[in-house]
């Protein structure tokens, strides 16, 4: 965000995200932010329907470059800027009371603007919404190929909770509807204690690779986790984050914080590592953030920063 933008946010009141255009109708542009007021599939703490705003808060007054993440005798230049040509085109209409509407809602607005070309990066919203924008981009790429990062491997069937609709479900739905190639799947930061071993056993069958926060920090392990992360984009691609990936001592506001999570640095190398691919990602999202429980502004400002660092 420009001293100008920001000054302009100041004057108007309204806080776009990054400071970025606004533009509610569907257009042509390198790529769109939509925020995702919903939050009808949290089973525990619910909250993150209001994420969409304070990622918009968090993101106020953030400079465009990241810094690299070394200085090197001045060779280290900063890179392009972050959101070049994107837009902010506000909230999705999500009811707040119909998971599926809100679904069919999400999959109609992230589908007009992938037939513009563009790319698009969610506000949630709690996790369940991802399915929306799988399946919109999905019709538009074919199978995709998928960074998740995760305390969860969110891929539960539906006997636990009598409906297969639920923000635990759409990793499993996704693979079963065809939305995903199974082969260019990760997960990374699988932790959360299980009930049983439906979900990664489900998971191993598919081929999807899982990999949790411990894993990064063998050097050996780690190697293999970033081959698999360079296979993700051989195709079309999307990330999806949710912010209980990160350690609870810096991302509390979640619907399940899990201890033991990610730092940011190992967010940050593992979004880093999809520069790499051959296309940018064509899809992206930041879920779970519930600003109102404890720790809300602390949890959004690093939600914003990775939001940077994947736009770049
Ligand atoms: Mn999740």
């Amino acid at each position: 965000m420009s001293a100008e933008t920001l000054m302009g946010c100041l004057r108007t009141g309204l806080t776009p995200f990054l400071g970025l255009p606004v533009a509610l109708e569907p257009c042509a542009a390198a790529g769109v932010v939509l925020g995702v007021p919903c939050d009808a599939g949290v089973l525990h703490r619910p909250g993150a329907r209001l994420g969409p705003w304070a990622l918009r808060a968090a993101s106020m007054g953030l400079g465009t470059r990241p810094m690299p993440q070394r200085l090197r005798e001045g060779r280290e230049p900063l890179g392009p800027a972050a959101a070049e040509g994107w837009l902010d085109g506000g909230n999705i209409p999500t009811l707040p009371f119909s998971l599926k509407e809100a679904l069919e809602a999400i999959q109609t607005t992230v589908g007009a603007w992938a037939a513009f070309g563009c790319r698009t990066l969610l506000l949630g919203g709690d996790h369940a919404m991802t399915l929306g924008a799988l399946r919109a981009l999905s019709c538009h790429h074919g199978p995709l190929g998928l960074l998740h990062l995760d305390a969860h491997p969110d891929a539960a069937d539906g006997a636990a909770w009598g409906t297969d609709l639920h923000h635990g479900t759409w990793v499993r739905q996704a693979l079963e509807d065809g939305l995903l190639d199974p082969d260019r799947t990760v997960q990374a930061g699988l932790r959360a204690p299980r009930f049983d071993e439906d979900e990664l056993a489900f998971l191993s069958a598919a081929g999807v690779r899982m990999w949790t926060p411990a894993d990064l920090r063998d050097p050996l392990l780690a190697m293999r986790l970033m081959e698999d992360l360079a296979r993700v984009g051989e195709g079309p691609a999307y990330v999806s984050v949710d912010l209980d990936a990160l350690d609870p001592a810096i991302v509390p506001a979640v619907a399940e914080p899990v201890p033991g999570g990610l730092s940011l640095a190992e967010a940050l190398r593992l979004v880093h590592a999809t520069r790499a691919w051959a296309r940018p990602w064509v899809g992206a999202d930041l879920m779970e953030l519930a600003p109102e429980l404890e720790g809300g502004e602390a949890s959004a400002r690093v939600a914003a920063h990775l939001a940077l660092h994947l736009l770049v």
